[in-house]
């Protein structure tokens, strides 16, 4: 498989954490938003949106990152990132949702081009933006992760799952929009648990050959 994706794209991060978790090798492409390779034509024939992450597989390419972990999902069954259930499914695609649909998107680079260009926005004003909307999903999760007695060191259960693929992802990148995360114990606490783990830190952003 070829994965084109950011060493610090989100959704990037999220398919090298389920990859590394289902032990799958995969060759990588760099797309760099930074130099927008994005939005030429070589990868908008790939991707008519203009997003990574892309997913060249045997079958043909697969595109939009929650389709992708689903097809991954369901071809490659172990390591299992979803639960048994089809409740229990539910409640690990809805903490991944939160962050997936709720707070991610309204933080993406062309939001945040929109704020500076178009709307003339100092870098202040954009970090308050990228705050507001990552802390408001935050306290929303904080409070449903710390509510559950069930769960061990991950957001749910006691192993690591679609949930925590979304998650950690959004962690970094609210640190690296300085967002104050003392609110957040819970969030923290499963942060650093997956971060001790091989898989996690395999695909950590600083890891990858394109980092700069
Ligand atoms: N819904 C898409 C969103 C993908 C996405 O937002 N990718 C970002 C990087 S994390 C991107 O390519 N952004 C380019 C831009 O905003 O111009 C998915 O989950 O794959």
């Amino acid at each position: 498989m070829k994965m084109y994706g950011f060493f610090r794209s989100g959704t990037s991060h999220r398919l090298r954490i389920a990859l590394n978790l289902k032990g799958l090798s995969y060759e990588q492409v760099s797309v760099s938003l930074a130099k927008n390779q994005h939005h030429e034509d070589v990868f908008k024939a790939l991707n008519p949106q203009g997003f990574v992450p892309v997913l060249e597989t045997e079958q043909g390419v697969l595109t939009q990152s929650p389709a992708i972990l689903e097809w991954l999902e369901e071809v490659y069954p172990e390591t299992a990132l979803l639960p048994e259930g089809a409740f229990e499914k539910a409640r690990v695609r809805a903490l991944a949702a939160l962050v997936g649909c709720d707070i991610h998107p309204i933080n993406n680079k062309r939001v945040l081009e929109y704020l500076r260009k178009n709307l003339q926005q100092d870098e202040t004003h954009v970090l308050a933006w990228c705050a507001e909307w990552i802390s408001k999903g935050f306290a929303a999760l904080e409070t449903i992760l710390a509510k559950d007695t069930t769960r061990e060191n991950f957001c749910y259960g006691n192993t690591a799952t679609l949930a925590d693929v979304y998650l950690i992802p959004q962690v970094y990148s609210a640190k690296r929009f300085n967002v104050d995360l003392s609110a957040y114990p819970t969030i923290v606490s499963i942060y650093e648990h997956c971060m001790q783990l091989p898989a996690f830190q395999q695909a950590d952003p600083a890891q990858q050959s394109d980092a700069i």
